[in-house]
């Protein structure tokens, strides 16, 4: 068997990062679709793996990952056919985490460990959570508005409030290019060692509005799909419209507990088709590291 691979997901918090992992946890244990990555051997340890996959076959929402601690998950996933065989080291952080790289400029010597070995990484973009920038002008207006009286006519009540800002609050994609420069600076093969793939997680909330995600990367975030485009080569980079939980659990659980195959009511969607294979982001990223071969 090959050395271990290490695949670290990176995203700030409630992005989807352990939704994902469970899911690909059940998807890899008892899915039967061609092509898929499945287990080749239970872990010895699978207490998390199976903790949370419960909670996706339940579709319950996964509990926040804790502040510090690094879930450690290891997976013997093979291809179809076992002709192949890999360990995934796969950690599960809290998005706290990540956060905190961001702000502080620093991070765990555990981390320092994980980043040296990574062979790729899952990037983790959710709709809902994104901070968008605002204009010159719009900051403008704004103040205008408090210092002055221009601006949006408001009485009292309605007045914005001025907030002191803090890093927490800068745009998300200003953020996440700070933490791909850390990862770039750290390792300096990173991205020409390393595959990114961008995973714009809760598909299902936008794939009627945007055809892919890489167009909703190119419209949304502009920036962050620049410095990928400008900074790693094609061929390592990749972005995939993930719903991992086939839906949104609180409006649509009794139709998602319906599948006969949980893992149907996964998709993954890229440029050139939709599946239901949350392995084929990992399969992909796994690729350089099996010889540029396709598994
Ligand atoms: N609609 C929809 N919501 C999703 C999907 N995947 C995750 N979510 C929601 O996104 C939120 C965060 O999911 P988590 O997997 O816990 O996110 P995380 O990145 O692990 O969060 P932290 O552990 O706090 O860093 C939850 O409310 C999920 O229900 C999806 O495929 N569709
Ligand atoms: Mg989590």
């Amino acid at each position: 068997m090959s050395a271990p691979r290490t695949i670290i997901s990176l995203g700030f918090p409630a992005t989807g990062k352990t939704t994902f992992l469970a899911s690909l946890w059940q998807h890899a244990l008892s899915s039967t679709v061609k092509g898929a990555l499945c287990v080749e051997a239970l872990p010895t340890d699978r207490k998390y793996l199976n903790q949370i996959g419960a909670a996706w076959l339940q579709c319950e929402s996964q509990s926040r990952t804790r502040l510090g601690r690094i879930e450690r998950t290891s997976i013997n996933l093979s291809d179809s056919d076992f002709s192949r065989v890999v360990t995934l080291e796969f950690p599960d952080l809290s998005g706290e985490t990540f956060m905190s790289h961001w702000a502080e400029r620093q991070w765990s010597l555990e981390f320092d460990n994980l980043v040296e070995n990574a062979i790729g990484f899952l990037l983790f973009v959710h709709p809902e959570k994104v901070i968008d920038p605002t204009t010159i002008a719009e900051e403008i207006y704004v103040s205008g508005d408090v210092q002055n009286g221009d601006g949006p006519k408001s009485d009292e009540n309605t007045k914005e409030e001025v907030v002191q800002w803090i890093p927490n609050l800068a745009p998300t994609q200003v953020q996440l290019v700070e933490c791909l420069q850390f990862l770039n600076k750290r390792r300096d093969d990173a991205f020409s060692a390393c595959r990114v793939a961008v995973v714009v997680s809760a598909w299902d909330l936008l794939c009627s509005e945007f055809d892919t995600a890489s167009i909703y990367l190119k419209k949304r975030l502009p920036l962050l799909n620049q410095y990928l485009t400008a900074n790693i080569d094609s061929n390592r980079r990749h972005v995939y419209g993930v719903s991992a939980q086939g839906g949104d659990y609180k409006s649509k659980k009794s139709e998602l507990l319906t599948h006969a195959n949980p893992w149907e009511r996964i998709l993954v969607a890229d440029d050139d088709f939709t599946d239901h294979d949350i392995t084929r982001p990992i399969r992909w990223l796994l690729q350089e590291a099996w010889g540029g071969e396709s598994i």
